[in-house]
């Protein structure tokens, strides 16, 4: 079959909850993708970062075939022989006390959620249906009823009434805001390090350290959604690094899975975690065997590959060739590691753009309309970087 006809399918028989740029993938490897016709294109998406250790990374692949020898499914009924080692080395790596695995991203924000109104009325006191949690606006924490109700993208929420209560929204990148709307029954701040879906906005210095301290002082627990921004995406293994703002509780996803299968999941020191007691949270894939071999094996190649100086030297080389393309319509390159956007004019149909990226052999994928996320596998080689590089200058030259 052909990439139109592969189209047709899924137009024909999927809900129409996307539009995606008219591209067929059928086989990966590290940073390139192929379609069914056999064109090769760089991804410069990364599956929204869930592919920070490229397509199909022979190790991850490795660890998948030598689980599916043993055992993939137990269920959290019985202990299994993988878990333990996985949450034992996502402690290690991200220097906190204990893991709770989840699935999807979304899964670990409504954990983080849960463990923060829990601590809220057993550690610090706020009566049970009273406790508040401060979000920013412009957020994407992700698709669930609770998640959406802290969203304002019309969107992500439009007739999905009746939402959550208990969400204080105030402006991204002013921790003013967040000091203002703490009240006695505030039990958490949560926010992107970078705010991803909003178009890479990257907040001013100090702004993460500032939502640190005022949540110290107001003894209200800083949750970090490092899902989009985690794993060393940004030139850091986690975000808040660049500023040395450690949340309370992190949450984690995309990249833990490498790009094989959803994995996710908070992390908190001992104080916190242990408000979950038997039987009041869980999951019955989160956890599991293949999961946990799939995610030692993600964080192995993080580490050993050192992928998070690769992406910072190359997110510096990528910002300072796109800064110098020559290009009408660009008005701003911004970003951390390799995690970057192009912004153009207002108004302007960054649409067109990422089709004549897509036939001049790169995917990308725009967001707001005049914005371009650029975010390859962290593993792409420096030659595979430069080839990418003068093709996008070839399309933005154009515009
Ligand atoms: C889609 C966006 C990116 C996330 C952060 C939680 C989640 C996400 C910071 C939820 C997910 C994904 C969802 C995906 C597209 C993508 C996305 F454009 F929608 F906003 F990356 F920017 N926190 N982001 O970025 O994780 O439950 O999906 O595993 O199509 O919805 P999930």
């Amino acid at each position: 079959m052909r990439t139109k006809e592969f189209i047709e399918l899924d137009e024909r028989y999927g809900a129409h909850n996307y539009h995606p740029l008219p591209v067929v993938i059928s086989r990966a490897k590290g940073a390139r993708v192929i379609d069914p016709e056999g064109k090769e294109y760089y991804d410069f998406l990364s599956a929204y970062s869930a592919v920070n250790q490229g397509h199909l990374h022979p190790r991850i692949v490795k660890a998948v075939k030598d689980q599916l020898k043993r055992v993939t499914l137990t269920s959290r009924a019985f202990h299994n022989d993988r878990m333990g080692d996985f949450l034992k080395k996502l402690c290690e790596f991200t220097g906190y006390e204990a893991a709770l695995p989840m699935n999807t991203g979304a899964e670990a924000v409504e954990t983080a959620l849960k463990a923060a109104r829990r601590w809220g009325v057993e550690v610090k006191g706020v009566k049970n249906g009273k406790q508040e949690i401060i979000c920013a606006e412009g957020n994407f924490h992700g698709r669930t009823i609770s998640v959406i109700s802290m969203s304002n993208d019309p969107d992500s929420t439009v007739n999905y009434g009746p939402y959550t209560p208990g969400f204080v929204k105030v402006p991204y990148a002013d921790a003013g805001a967040i000091e203002k709307a703490i009240t006695k029954d505030t039990v958490a701040v949560i926010i992107e390090p970078i705010q991803g879906e909003a178009g890479v906005v990257v907040p001013p210095e100090g702004y993460l350290r500032a939502v640190r301290e005022i949540c110290t002082r107001n003894k209200v627990l800083f949750i970090a959604d490092e899902i989009q921004t985690g794993f060393s995406r940004t030139g850091k293994r986690f975000a808040w690094q660049h500023e040395g703002a450690r949340p309370d509780i992190m949450c984690l996803g995309k990249a833990l899975g490498g790009g094989i299968m959803p994995i996710s999941a908070i992390v908190a020191d001992k104080a916190v975690m242990d408000v979950f007691t038997p039987g009041t949270h869980g999951s019955t894939f989160g956890g599991n065997p293949l999961a946990s071999a799939i995610g030692s094996a993600a964080l192995d190649v993080l580490v050993d590959e050192r992928l998070d100086e690769r992406a910072e030297a190359l997110g510096r080389e990528f910002r300072a060739a796109v800064e110098k393309m020559p290009c009408r319509a660009r008005r701003l390159v911004r970003g951390k590691g390799l995690l970057n956007a192009v912004v153009f004019e207002e108004g302007f149909e960054a649409w067109d753009v990422c089709v004549a990226l897509r036939d001049a052999g790169v995917l990308a994928k725009q967001t707001h309309g005049n914005i371009i996320r650029f975010a390859p596998p962290l593993t792409i080689t420096e030659k595979e970087l430069r080839e990418a590089l003068s093709r996008i200058a070839s399309v933005f030259a154009r515009y």
